[in-house]
């Protein structure tokens, strides 16, 4: 642990992860934060130099916990730790563990710098499209979007997880100790997007279902062959990652009282793996894309969604996907993966 401040911060979890990168560069930018960095693997230089401290530690260790406590002063958190949903499906007890319990521990360091500094501790936290369970590809593609309250029937560890912790927030936010005599101060403002698949330009994904699509872009870009898991027909929304963080900000930023929810979905576009394999040809000449089809990760991605409803996000805090598939590919996705790769 490095750094160490009683000025008011912002405690950003799985730091080094695809989202925490997009965040923390987004929130340095913003300037005058105070971003603490913690991850369970060190912390990319780029990174700590934008963060006034960094942690490399586990959220399930209470040491890290107390020393967070101690000598930090906490207004804001952005919980992106977790273990995704493939990797999840290895692991499933370490994932409850990662993505329950330790949520859980950073809900309670929420409450409890709340009740020390008196004002409430916003806490983000990404859900994601894994918290749906349609039950076949007829049944998914006859419903298309999905609203916030339908096909909640998580099939995965990791969507089980996540949907579990959206109650969990709701419960700290709303009902916490609703049976003790002493009056509450602070408190947790619980706030959370299920986000669809992300695609970055900049970074690569690991341990997730969705990660066909940035790694059917990357592998061409690399001029190295793919063979995607999952059928060219099959659809699940995708966004691109700068969308994803503004969404994050404008959520975070949005005054309680416009906030008809807890939980919200957003979109942005849902190809068909079929429709990202034609563009990654277009553009790299020498890609070469195929199909293996992996059955059970398969059957994870027929149990998502085909699109989302995201009205509610737009009416209460104005969500606005900035890339619609064409532009994410042309603008962002193509000229950043072949900037990444140039030789
Ligand atoms: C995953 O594939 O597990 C994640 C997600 C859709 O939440 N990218």
């Amino acid at each position: 642990m490095s750094g160490h401040i009683r000025k008011p911060a912002v405690l950003v979890t799985g730091a080094n992860g695809e989202m925490g990168h997009g965040l923390i560069d987004r929130l340095a930018g913003a300037g005058n934060v105070h971003i603490i960095a913690l991850d369970v693997r060190p912390i990319d230089a780029g990174l700590a130099a934008k963060s006034t401290a960094t942690i490399v530690g586990d959220i399930l260790d209470n040491r890290l916990l107390e020393r967070l406590q101690s000598e930090f002063e906490i207004h804001a958190m952005f919980h992106l730790a977790a273990l995704l949903s493939t990797r999840a499906e290895f692991t499933p007890e370490a994932a409850h563990r990662v993505n329950v319990e330790g949520t859980l521990h950073l809900l309670k360091i929420a409450i409890e710098q709340s009740q020390w500094h008196g004002a409430p501790v916003r806490f983000f936290f990404p859900s994601s499209i894994a918290v749906y369970g349609l039950p076949d590809p007829a049944t998914k593609h006859r419903v298309g979007r999905v609203r916030e309250h339908e096909w909640t029937m998580p099939i995965t560890m990791y969507g089980c997880n996540k949907l579990y912790c959206e109650h969990l927030g709701r419960y700290y936010a709303n009902h916490y100790r609703q049976l003790a005599a002493d009056e509450k101060r602070g408190g947790v403002d619980f706030r959370a997007i299920r986000f669809p698949g992300l695609i970055s330009a900049v970074t690569v994904p690991s341990g997730g279902t969705s990660d066909f699509a940035p790694e059917m872009l990357h592998a061409a870009a690399q001029g190295k062959p793919y063979y995607s898991f999952v059928r060219e027909d099959r659809k699940i929304p995708f966004m691109a990652m700068p969308d994803a963080i503004t969404a994050i900000l404008k959520l975070h930023d949005a005054p309680r009282e416009r906030l008809t929810k807890c939980v919200y979905n957003i979109g942005s576009f849902n190809p068909a793996a079929g429709e990202i394999r034609a563009i990654a040809l277009r553009e790299f000449k020498n890609a070469e894309i195929g199909y293996l089809p992996d059955d059970k990760r398969q059957a994870i991605v027929d149990s998502w969604p085909e699109d989302v409803d995201d009205s509610a996000a737009r009416n209460d805090w104005g969500f606005m996907p900035e890339y619609d598939q064409s532009r994410a590919f042309d603008e962002y996705l193509i000229p950043g993966v072949k900037q990444r790769y140039a030789r």
